[in-house]
């Protein structure tokens, strides 16, 4: 069976002349990528058959939500279990066999105080880490190591890396009968985007044409890209992996066939990757700590034993500490 971008292909070709000059960078075989998922390997980055729960947590954003959604879980199994338990005890108990003289009470000032001040103490406890994640996850720390740009277009991805050297490669969907082996279907792409493990990065995300949207549920990263606008967000993978993640906007016939890949690899194989697409670019190759961490490079006065390791564990606490050090250089 065709694929179906190849058959748009076949009907639309202005979009294959499209395609074809928007691909500065020659698409690589997928084969020899490193870091293909091994078929039987334990999934993360990715969804699985009959999935009900989160993909496995990459960011921190990730994990503080999914901790979020354990403590709603709890608080909403709690009051399900009470309101039942108390409505078949109530259906029980005062059955009209049981209790043949109803109550004629019709007000109890403590009771209502309570069922009133009751659930607003719920929605506080509620409110205060729902706050906190969205603040956490909403706020770019002020110390990233780098840079990365994503622009969605009618229907692929385009990816720049500004601080490596401005490089720039799309990104397309790896169609059904070119699949190698262990590819996951309709998830897969011949570019990937490297990005090193562990370092901060600030996403830029806008759109070429229409409105897309980036959405990795791993990294939880959901973010609109409209044409004529940045967006920001952040993360910060903490293992190496593969991470999958689709357009969440409906965006045109292609909507469904354009995922993104992004590869969180060790800082060696990072900068060995910048290299390889610097060259493709014209570019002078860079050592491993301006590959990852372009702050080292930029900024000459800061030591750069203090720079490279300025991955903050807790970027909200640590900016205010870390941003007189860089103060300058925004
Ligand atoms: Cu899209």
């Amino acid at each position: 069976m065709r694929n179906p971008i190849g058959r748009l292909l076949d009907h639309h070709p202005s979009d294959l002349l499209l395609r074809v000059q928007a691909q500065p960078v020659q698409a690589q075989p997928l084969q020899g990528q490193p870091g293909m998922p091994e078929p039987g390997a334990e999934p993360l980055g990715e969804p699985v058959p009959w999935q009900l729960w989160h993909q496995t947590p990459a960011t921190p954003v990730m994990e503080r939500l999914e901790n979020f959604h354990w403590l709603l879980l709890i608080i909403m199994v709690v009051i399900c279990v009470f309101v039942v338990a108390l409505m078949a005890y109530t259906v029980w108990r005062y059955h009209e066999r049981r209790n043949p003289t109803p109550s004629r009470a019709s007000h109890n000032t403590v009771l209502e105080v309570a069922w009133t001040v009751v659930p607003v103490l719920i929605l506080v406890v509620i409110a205060i880490p729902s706050f906190r994640a969205l603040y956490y996850m909403d706020r770019t720390p002020e110390v990233v190591d780098m840079t990365m740009k994503i622009t969605g277009r009618q229907w692929y991805w385009d990816f720049e890396y500004p601080d490596q050297g401005g490089f720039q490669f799309s990104s397309y969907i790896v169609p059904d009968d070119q699949l190698p082996p262990g590819g996951r279907r309709l998830l897969e792409v011949d570019n990937r985007a490297l990005v090193p493990v562990g370092a901060t990065i600030r996403l830029i995300i806008t759109a070429g044409d229409v409105l897309h949207a980036m959405a990795m549920p791993s990294l939880a990263i959901k973010r609109d890209a409209i044409p004529g606008r940045l967006n920001e967000s952040w993360m910060r993978i903490d293992r190496p992996g593969v991470y999958y993640g689709q357009c969440s906007e409906i965006c045109g016939t292609g909507h469904g066939y354009m995922p993104m890949v992004i590869e969180a690899v060790e800082p060696e194989r990072f900068a060995a990757w910048v290299n390889e697409r610097r060259a493709d670019a014209g570019l002078e190759p860079v050592d491993v700590a301006a590959a990852v961490s372009p702050l080292t490079r930029s900024a000459p006065d800061v030591p750069p034993a203090q720079t490279a390791q300025v991955t903050p564990a807790d970027p909200i606490q640590a900016s205010g500490a870390a941003a007189g050090s860089v103060a300058g250089k925004e």
